[in-house]
C-alpha cells in the first residue's frame, strides 16, 4: 500500500480523561434547562444579539432550514421560535465568530492539531480560506481558488480509470449542489458515489423499497395529530430530534398512545416540557410513553415477531385485530408469515428479546383494535447486520394493520442530516438508475456510466489497495463516521489526492492523502450573495416536503465560496470548455439549476415556484396505496430469520449510540445530560449485574475489544457506568468506538455497517 509519508498522526481523540461528574438519570427532556442551554451555546459561540436575531429566522417560512435534524417544520411555525436546543447548538457551531486565519495553521502541525479532541478541533473555528497541504508538509498553507481547482483537475485527469476517484456527499449538502455534485461524477465517469445515507438509514431503504415501493416514509406531520397508537422504535428523539416531541405531545393530546422499544430508558420518550408553552416551561410535562418496552440490543425481530403472534391469537377469536379487507386487496405474502409465525413459541421469542410478558401483553391490547398506527424508527433499527430484517417486520405489521395510505397511519423512518433524503432523490447514489442516465442524456448530452459505484463500505477498501486514489468529500467528516477508524485512515492516507469541501475543521482535514485540499464553504444561516442578489437554495425534509432555505448571516468571509458555485466552478475547470454542461454557469444560476433538475427529474418539475412558501410534497406512491411497482402489484409481506449472534461467555453485544451534546462527529461538549454524565465521553454504560460478573467497580478504567475475522480491535480507557441496560448489553459513544466495528460486517443487502451490535469483551484497564 502506498501510504504517504507522514507520521504520527492520531486517527482518534486521545484516550485522555476530562473530569467525569455524574447525576441521576433524567425523566424528562426539554423544558427551562433546554431552553438554557441552547441559548449558552449560541451566545457564547455567536454573541447575544446576533444569535437572538438569527434564532428567529431558522425553520420560519423565509428564514433558514435548521441545519440540524431533518425533522419538518409545522405549516404554521411558531411565532415564538420553531427550533430546539439542539438545532441551536448546531446553529451556533456553524454561525461561531471563531475563524481559522493562516496564522493558525502556520502555529499547529497537523500532527500537533490531530492530537486535540474531536471537541476542541471543532471549537477552533471557521474555516475561511481554501487551504493545501502539499506532499511532505505538515502544515496548510492558503492556496487560490483557482489554483485548488487546477490541482484537482490535473489529479483527475491522471487518473487511469474514472473509477479511481471517490465522490462523498454527506446530508447537509442542498438539493441543488448535490443533484449539480452528482451529475459532475458521472460527466467524469463514475457512479463511485458513496454518501452518509450508506452509514444511515440505508436499511430502510432497501426494505421499504422492496415491500412498499418507495425508500421514504409515508407519514405527514399532521398524521401524528390523527394516529391511534405510535411505536418509537430504536430512536432517541429527546436528543435527535427534539422537535418530534411536540408531534408525539400532539398525538398524546387527542387520545393517542405511544409504545417506545428501547434497550435504553431514553428521557426524551418518558416526558416532555415543551418550551414553547408555559406550561411546558414551568409545570411537569407531559408523559409520553404509555408502554415501555426495554428490549435486548438487536432482538427487536424476536419481539415484533412475539407481538404480530399474539395479535394474531387474538385476531382468531374476533376477526377484528387484522385489517381483512386491506390484506386481501392490497398485500401478498400473508399466509407464508402466519406459517412462519406458527413456527415460533411464545416462549422461544419471548426469552430472546428479554421483555416481561405483561409488558408486551399491554403493548399488544393497545395495538388490537386501533387501525391508524404510526411506526417511527431511526438507527437503532437499521445498524444491524439484519437492519433490513429489522424495518421489514415494522412493515409487516403496519399492513397487518392496514395501517398505510390513510390519515394517522404509515411509516416514519425519522431522518438524521437535514438533507440527507434531498440528496437521494436528486441523484446521490452508487446504484445505477436507466431512467435517471436516459432523462441525463436527453437534458445534458452526455452519456452517463452503465456501471454501479462502490458505496461506503466498498469505497475503503478501493482507497486501501490502490484502487482508488481521489477523494473527494461534498461536506461531512468520513476518517470519523466510517466503520473501523485505523483502516479508514490507512485508506484515505493511501490517496494521492484528498478533498473536503468543509464548514468546519475536522479529522478528516488531518488524515489526509499526500496532497490534501480543504475548499470552505457558507453554512445554511448565511446569505448566499452574487452580484448584491441573494440566492436560496432548497431542501427536503424527512417528509418528503421540498421548500426553499434563505440564509440571514452575513458570510464570514469573503474568500468562502457556496457548494454549488465550487463544484461548477470545479467540473468547469475539469472540462476546459470541452464539454455539453456549461458548468460554470450552472454553479452560479440556482433558477437554472432547479429548472434543469426539474426536467431530469420529473418529480421536481417546476420546483422553481412550488417551492416558495411552505413548499411542496413530493409523490408518494404509499399515500396513494399504488404498489404496482412491486411483485403483482401487491405490497409485499415478509418472512425474516432471527439474528444470531453466537456471542461466547463474557462476550456482549455493544450500541455506539450520541450523546446528547454531539452533531454525528462534531462535538458540542462534554455533557450527555439526559443521561446523567457530565464532562465527560469516554464512558461506557453497563448492567450492575455484569458489572457484578466480571469484577467491575463503578468508574473503573476498562479496555473494549471486538474479534472478527480473527483480528483484535481495541480502544483504551472507558469508565464503566452501572445503567439501567438489558444484561449482556453495553452502550458507548459514537465516533469513539469506531476502531471496533469491523469493515466487513454489515447489513446484509443494505451494507450498513453493524454499529449498533457491535461483539465486544471488556476487561480491566492496567
Ligand atoms: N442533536 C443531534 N441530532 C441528530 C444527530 C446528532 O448526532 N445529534 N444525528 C442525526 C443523524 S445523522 C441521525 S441518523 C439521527 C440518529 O438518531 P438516533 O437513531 O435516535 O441516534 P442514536 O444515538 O444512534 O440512537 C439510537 C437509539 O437506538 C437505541 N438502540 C440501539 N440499538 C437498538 C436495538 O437493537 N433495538 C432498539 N429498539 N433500539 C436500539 C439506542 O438506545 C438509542 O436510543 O439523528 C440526527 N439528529
Ligand atoms: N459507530 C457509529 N458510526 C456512525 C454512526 C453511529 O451511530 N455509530 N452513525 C452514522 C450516521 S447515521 C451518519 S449520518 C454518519 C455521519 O457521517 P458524516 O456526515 O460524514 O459526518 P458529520 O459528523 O455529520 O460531518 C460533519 C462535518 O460536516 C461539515 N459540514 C457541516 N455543515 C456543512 C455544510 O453545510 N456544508 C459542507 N460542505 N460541510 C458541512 C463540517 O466540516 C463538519 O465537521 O456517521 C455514521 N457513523
Ligand atoms: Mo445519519
Amino acid at each position: 500500500m502506498a501510504s504517504n509519508s507522514r507520521k504520527n498522526i492520531k486517527f482518534q481523540s486521545s484516550g485522555n480523561f476530562t473530569g467525569i461528574r455524574l447525576t441521576e438519570p433524567s425523566s424528562y427532556a426539554a423544558g427551562f434547562t433546554g431552553v438554557k442551554v441552547a441559548l449558552q451555546h449560541t451566545f457564547k459561540e455567536m454573541g447575544i444579539s446576533r444569535a437572538m436575531k438569527t434564532l428567529g429566522h431558522m425553520n420560519q417560512t423565509e428564514g433558514f432550514d435548521c441545519p440540524g435534524c431533518a425533522w419538518p417544520d409545522p405549516e404554521k411555525p411558531s411565532k415564538i421560535a420553531e427550533y430546539c436546543e439542539n438545532g441551536a447548538k448546531a446553529l451556533a457551531e456553524e454561525a461561531t465568530t471563531h475563524t481559522l486565519d493562516n496564522a493558525f495553521f502556520s502555529n499547529y502541525s497537523i500532527q500537533e492539531i490531530s492530537t486535540w479532541s474531536d471537541y476542541k478541533i471543532g471549537k477552533s473555528g471557521r474555516l475561511i480560506a481554501p487551504m493545501i497541504l502539499k506532499p511532505e508538509s505538515n502544515h496548510y498553507e492558503e492556496i487560490t481558488w483557482l489554483e485548488a481547482y487546477r490541482i484537482i483537475a490535473d489529479h483527475l485527469h491522471a487518473l487511469e480509470s474514472p473509477d479511481e476517484a471517490i465522490f462523498y456527499t454527506s446530508g447537509r449538502s442542498s438539493n441543488e449542489a448535490a443533484f449539480l455534485y452528482g451529475l459532475f461524477a458521472r460527466a467524469f465517469g463514475t457512479n463511485n458515489m458513496p454518501d452518509c445515507s450508506n452509514m444511515c438509514h440505508e436499511s430502510s431503504g432497501v426494505a421499504l423499497t422492496e415491500t412498499l415501493g418507495i425508500g421514504k416514509g409515508s407519514v405527514k406531520l399532521e398524521d401524528f395529530e390523527e394516529a391511534e397508537v405510535v411505536l418509537v422504535i430504536g430512536q432517541n428523539p429527546g436528543t435527535n430530534h427534539p422537535r418530534m416531541l411536540s408531534a408525539l405531545e400532539k398525538c398524546k393530546s387527542k387520545g393517542g398512545k405511544i409504545i417506545s422499544i428501547n434497550p435504553l430508558q431514553e428521557a426524551g420518550l418518558i416526558r416532555f416540557r415543551n418550551p414553547q408553552q408555559v406550561s411546558g416551561m414551568l409545570g411537569s410535562g407531559v408523559e409520553l410513553t404509555d408502554v415501555y418496552l426495554q428490549v435486548k440490543i438487536n432482538q427487536d425481530v424476536a419481539l415484533l415477531k412475539l407481538i404480530q403472534k399474539k395479535l394474531s391469537t387474538l385476531d382468531q377469536v374476533d376477526q377484528q385485530v387484522f385489517d381483512r379487507d386491506f390484506i386481501a386487496e392490497y398485500t401478498e405474502g400473508y399466509e407464508k408469515l402466519m406459517r412462519d409465525l406458527d413456527q415460533y413459541t411464545e416462549q422461544e421469542l419471548l426469552e430472546r428479546c428479554g421483555v416481561a410478558e405483561s409488558k408486551i401483553d399491554q403493548a399488544v391490547n393497545l395495538l388490537a383494535h386501533p387501525k391508524k398506527i404510526i411506526i417511527c424508527w431511526a438507527m437503532g433499527l437499521t445498524q444491524h447486520k439484519n437492519g433490513v430484517d429489522n424495518i421489514k417486520e415494522c412493515v409487516n405489521l403496519l399492513l397487518l394493520k392496514g395501517s398505510l395510505g390513510k390519515p394517522g397511519a404509515g411509516t416514519c423512518p425519522v431522518r438524521g442530516h437535514s438533507n440527507v433524503q434531498g440528496d437521494r432523490s436528486v441523484g446521490i447514489m452508487h446504484f445505477v438508475s436507466a431512467e435517471l442516465n436516459k432523462a441525463i442524456k436527453n437534458t445534458f448530452g452526455f452519456d452517463a456510466p452503465e456501471k454501479p459505484g462502490v458505496d461506503v463500505v466498498h469505497a475503503i477498501p478501493a482507497m486501501h489497495s490502490g484502487k482508488a486514489k481521489v477523494f473527494i468529500g461534498l461536506g461531512g467528516n468520513f476518517v470519523s463516521a466510517a466503520s473501523d477508524t485505523e483502516y479508514t485512515a490507512a485508506a484515505l492516507q493511501a490517496c494521492d489526492l484528498t478533498v473536503q469541501i468543509s464548514t468546519k475543521l475536522n479529522r478528516s482535514h488531518l488524515v489526509t492523502g499526500k496532497t490534501a485540499l480543504i475548499l470552505p464553504t457558507l453554512g445554511r444561516s448565511e446569505k448566499d450573495l452574487k452580484n448584491g442578489a441573494q440566492r436560496h437554495f432548497t431542501v427536503e425534509n424527512s417528509m418528503g416536503i421540498v421548500h426553499q432555505s434563505k440564509g440571514f448571516l452575513e458570510p464570514i468571509s469573503d474568500k468562502v465560496k457556496s457548494e454549488p458555485e465550487i463544484i461548477g466552478d470545479l467540473a468547469g475547470t475539469f472540462f476546459r470548455g470541452n464539454h455539453p454542461v456549461d458548468w460554470k454557469k450552472l454553479g452560479n444560476d440556482y433558477d437554472l439549476l432547479r429548472e434543469k433538475l426539474g426536467e431530469v427529474i420529473s418529480q421536481f418539475k417546476d420546483i422553481n415556484t412550488k417551492s416558495k412558501g411552505s413548499g411542496f410534497y413530493l409523490p408518494n406512491n404509499v399515500r396513494d396505496l399504488d404498489f404496482s411497482k412491486l411483485p403483482n402489484q401487491k405490497a409485499q409481506f415478509s418472512v425474516t430469520p432471527l439474528p444470531n449472534h453466537e456471542l461466547r461467555e463474557h462476550e456482549f453485544l455493544l450500541m455506539s449510540i450520541r450523546s446528547h451534546d454531539q452533531f454525528n462527529t462534531t462535538i458540542y461538549g462534554l455533557d450527555d445530560r439526559y443521561r446523567g454524565i457530565h464532562n465527560e465521553r469516554r464512558v461506557l454504560f453497563m448492567n450492575p449485574e455484569d458489572m457484578q460478573l466480571l469484577a467491575l467497580k463503578k468508574m473503573e478504567v476498562v479496555n473494549i475489544s471486538s474479534f472478527y475475522d480473527s483480528q483484535e480491535r481495541k480502544v483504551f480507557n472507558f469508565l464503566v457506568i452501572p445503567y439501567q441496560i438489558p444484561k449482556g448489553n453495553l452502550a458507548a459513544y459514537f465516533p469513539e468506538t469506531n476502531p471496533l466495528v469491523p469493515i466487513h460486517e454489515f447489513a446484509e443487502k443494505s451494507n450498513t455497517p453493524i454499529s449498533k451490535s457491535i461483539r465486544v469483551s471488556v476487561e480491566k484497564a492496567v
